[in-house]
């Protein structure tokens, strides 16, 4: 699936005993492809620690170096997250550009944001990204020009100024953006209704939200095998059938929400910029959290979205797991039951599996949401009852 003007790369991992090391470097192999490059080759090492100047020992620097050089590979991609002194380093023992997967996010953000208020915030990401990159090479310069007591190398004015047009660019791009949320927020309030029922699709990326979305809504949102395909939020009506015989069920629309997808070890200005993206997650009525059902990392991936939610305050809304690609997952571990449920934090969360891109358990699934949505309206309306019931009682 790599274009042929994808750059030749060679993916590193180093093995720092953490719990999420992925040994295959699937992921990291993913967001190159994602990013326009072509891995050519992988190489993972152990150890206790990184090493401070080259991140991994001289010796694995050099077998590296061999790997690409026998592979065409014109660049190298860390797993890890390198400081801006071992970048450089390895850059100069490699003699070819060295990036890191904080990097890589931050490239396929820019690549991809759409909206004007996406641009604003991926410009931020990398402006706060690139500041201190260059605050740190700004020291390691003026400990050169500045030593011995002497202020004022040659440097130090250029420096300065570059300082300073930074921060004027991050000033300017959050005010900006700033304008931009206040807007969007007017916008919102005037769209909600009383009576509206959000729904916000979550999950890891590539756990296939834009598929199911357009499954359910029968848009047609930007759906790949990439991560981060999705980056701004499309908002659908979806309508739900009445599918009780008794005719409990909905026969109502409700708002459906595609969001940007999660990523473990999201760049830290990213995280905040993209809490706009995820207000939307914030608002909502009820949570489909997308789940790869055929990735044996799923675990994982369901921790790592949980934290997000909690980091958002969207972790006490309502979920429905829904594990997706039951069609890819292997007959061995295909369920017996397509609805159940499955603890969550300790929470016994329902759980409904099906094939987003095959079809398989997508009337199931309408189904669940219609009887959700109609026993929130029952208790809505109780609600309304009870109060005024109260307003009379006494
Ligand atoms: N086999 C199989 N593949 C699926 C299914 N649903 C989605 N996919 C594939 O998974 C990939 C990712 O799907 P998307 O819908 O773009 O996933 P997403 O969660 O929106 O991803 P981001 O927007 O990147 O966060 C695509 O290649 C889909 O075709 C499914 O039910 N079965
Ligand atoms: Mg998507």
């Amino acid at each position: 699936m790599s274009d042929p003007g994808a750059t030749p790369t060679v993916l590193v991992g180093v093995d720092l005993g953490l719990p999420h090391f992925d040994a295959e470097l699937e992921e990291l192999g993913l967001l190159a492809q994602t990013a326009g490059m072509h891995p050519v080759a992988r190489i993972v090492c152990k150890r206790r620690a990184p090493d401070a100047a080259l991140f991994v020992g001289s010796g694995k620097a050099d077998e590296i170096r061999q790997l690409a050089l026998a592979h065409g590979a014109v660049e190298v991609l860390f797993d890890q997250s390198l400081s801006p002194a071992q970048q450089r380093n390895l850059e100069r023992h490699l003699e070819m550009p060295v990036n890191d997967r904080t990097l890589l996010i931050l490239e396929i953000f820019a690549q991809r944001a759409r909206s004007h208020e996406g641009k604003l915030q991926v410009e931020l990401a990398r402006l706060q990204y690139l500041s201190t990159r260059l605050v740190r090479r700004w020291s390691h310069l003026e400990r050169q020009t500045g030593g011995a007591g002497v202020r004022g190398g040659p440097g130090e004015k250029q420096i300065e100024l570059d300082r300073r047009m930074i921060g004027d660019s991050i000033k300017r791009t959050k005010e900006r953006l700033q304008k931009v949320k206040r807007q969007r927020q007017t916008q919102r309030r005037q769209r909600e209704r009383r009576d509206a029922f959000n729904i916000s699709l979550v999950g890891y990326t590539n756990a296939g939200k834009s598929t199911l979305f357009n499954a359910l809504v029968k848009a047609r949102a930007y759906a790949a095998d990439q991560l981060f395909a999705t980056l701004d939020t499309t908002t659908r009506q979806l309508y739900l059938a009445d599918e009780s015989s008794a005719g409990g069920g909905a026969g109502r629309s409700v708002s459906l929400s595609d969001t940007v997808g999660f990523i473990r070890d999201l760049p830290h200005g990213l995280v905040n910029a993209f809490q706009a993206t995820l207000q939307e997650a914030v608002d909502a009525d009820l949570l489909l959290h997308v789940v790869d059902g055929a990735n044996p990392g799923y675990p994982e991936q369901i921790a790592e979205v949980q934290r997000v939610l909690h980091e958002i305050g969207a972790d006490t809304i309502p979920q429905l797991l829904v594990f997706n690609k039951l069609d890819a997952m292997d007959e061995s571990r295909r369920p017996v039951r397509l609805e159940d449920s499955y603890e969550l934090d300790g929470v016994d969360t329902p759980r409904i599996f099906v094939s987003a891109r095959q079809g398989e358990g997508m009337q199931n699934l309408r189904r669940w949401l219609a009887q959700r949505v109609a026993a929130r309206d029952i208790t809505d309306s109780n609600e309304v009852f009870s109060t005024q019931n109260h307003e009379v009682a006494p």
